[in-house]
């Protein structure tokens, strides 16, 4: 593959935005070489701006689930533009894409529309001070939940990728709220409970873990953690930025069978434009602006534009639910080829999948938290990413990462995964 193109641009960028990119898990730094430039893109294929057909398995790190310029969303957009983008007034499209949120998700009764998954978690730990009136949180080591200064405190995605889970430029006073624990392991949380006790407002935690790579609850870690938080009266935030709308209607909550007191949402729901959204039921969104005192304000959020790609996409996935089982069985395809390709060539890893998350891991431990994740062969890894993508398949360009799949993949795309990871196995020795 020749990113001739890419390189120039990539070149300029960097004279004009820090590193080149607005968002650092795009600079290739994990996995090193130049980042790709995208030109366009359509279904499951991107275009880059060397004429280079890559096969996508990133799908703009989860929002396009039904692959990229979805007719039904991209008409909705254009339809709505034409009668302006935004007014910082209500719109009756708020309320269209709220309803249809609500009726699709269980154990909320109201939701506010943000611009990010960033801005939807840190108002939802905002709420849950308000609401309880205690200062200090919990979150796991390797989760993520945007770069809001509470979450930086050892956390994974593009934090762990460049060596910062714990950023400067957050204070002391910040961060001493913010307590660790680790994933899967109750008791490094009871024993937090235990040391703070009636000082804590929530438990936030990704359900499905995303930004470790790809890591499952057991099923005794989540059933206790809910267990927990109720006899310690301590709201339960899942964050399910990357599993709302994707693992099923319900998201992860549905999947596993656990109630949480809020959730927040991004990527999917927005339909690939600037959307997130935080939801509870009544008695605790009463305590949000304007209607009870806890303050949080967007000048887009809610815009009808955003809002429109969002209804559209959530209306596919609410009248065709068996995309998700669709997304599921190819992913189940895939991971079964690669495990039968590595194991074929003697490479030691771990396959982690659900739905249509998954991630591979160079390792021979299980990889269950952060301290299990980081314990993967980068070495591999690089030497798998930039295999995959000589043969024009784009992954994740970090390990820390899981890959989403989109419903526009074919079984052909799958199979010439498989097929280039064959060609690429004798190199991870
Ligand atoms: P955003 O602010 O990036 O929309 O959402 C933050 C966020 C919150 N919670 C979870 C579970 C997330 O995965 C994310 C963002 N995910 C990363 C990918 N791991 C976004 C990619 C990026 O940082 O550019």
């Amino acid at each position: 593959m020749i990113y001739k193109r890419s390189s120039a641009l990539f070149e300029e960028a960097q004279q004009f935005i820090p590193g080149g990119v607005n968002s650092p898990v795009r600079a290739f730094k994990a996995v090193g070489g130049t980042p790709i430039f995208v030109k366009e893109a359509k279904g499951a294929y991107l275009y880059d701006e060397d004429g280079n057909r890559l096969i996508d398995y990133i799908a703009s790190w989860g929002p396009l689930i039904l692959g990229h310029a979805y007719e039904p969303v991209i008409n909705a957009v254009i339809e709505k533009a034409k009668k302006g983008t935004s007014f910082g007034m209500p719109t009756e499209i708020e309320t269209q894409l709220a309803k249809l949120a609500v009726s699709m998700v269980p154990n909320i009764d109201k939701i506010r529309f943000v611009n990010s998954g960033t801005e939807a978690c840190m108002s939802a730990v905002r709420l849950a001070r308000g609401y309880t009136g205690k200062d200090k949180i919990i979150k796991f080591a390797g989760c993520y939940h945007g770069h809001s200064d509470s979450f930086l405190i050892q956390a994974g995605s593009g934090a762990v990728t460049f060596g910062s889970p714990n950023s400067p430029g957050v204070t002391q006073g910040t961060a001493k709220d913010t307590l660790l624990a680790e994933y899967n392991d109750l008791e490094s949380v009871k024993a937090l409970t235990t040391a703070n006790k009636e000082e804590i407002a929530a438990v936030i935690i990704e359900p499905i873990a995303g930004n470790m790579g790809c890591i499952i609850p057991s099923d005794s870690f989540i059933k206790g953690l809910r267990e927990l938080c109720t006899q310690e009266g301590i709201l339960l935030i899942f964050d399910e930025v990357m599993t709302g709308f994707r693992l099923g209607k319900g998201g992860a909550q549905e999947v596993l069978g656990i109630d949480a007191d809020i959730v927040t949402f991004g990527k999917v729901i927005g339909g690939g434009l600037p959307v997130g959204a935080f939801a509870a039921r009544n008695e605790i969104m009463a305590y949000l602006a304007p209607e009870g005192p806890v303050y949080q304000a967007g000048t887009l959020s809610g815009n009808p534009l955003a809002m429109s790609a969002g209804l559209a996409m959530l209306t596919e996935l609410n009248e065709h639910p068996e995309v998700f089982e669709s997304l599921a069985k190819k992913t189940e395809y895939l991971a079964k080829g690669i495990e039968k390709v590595l194991d074929k060539h003697g490479v030691v890893y771990q396959m982690n999948r659900l739905g249509s998350m998954m991630s591979v891991h160079f390792t021979d431990e299980p990889v269950v938290d952060f301290k299990s994740s980081v314990k993967g062969n980068n070495d591999f890894f690089k030497k798998y990413f930039h295999g995959m993508l000589n043969h024009g398949v784009y992954l994740p360009p970090s390990a820390f990462e899981s890959y989403f799949l989109n419903d526009a993949l074919s079984y052909e795309d799958l199979d010439a995964t498989i097929l280039a990871l064959d060609k690429i196995a004798p190199t991870l020795k």
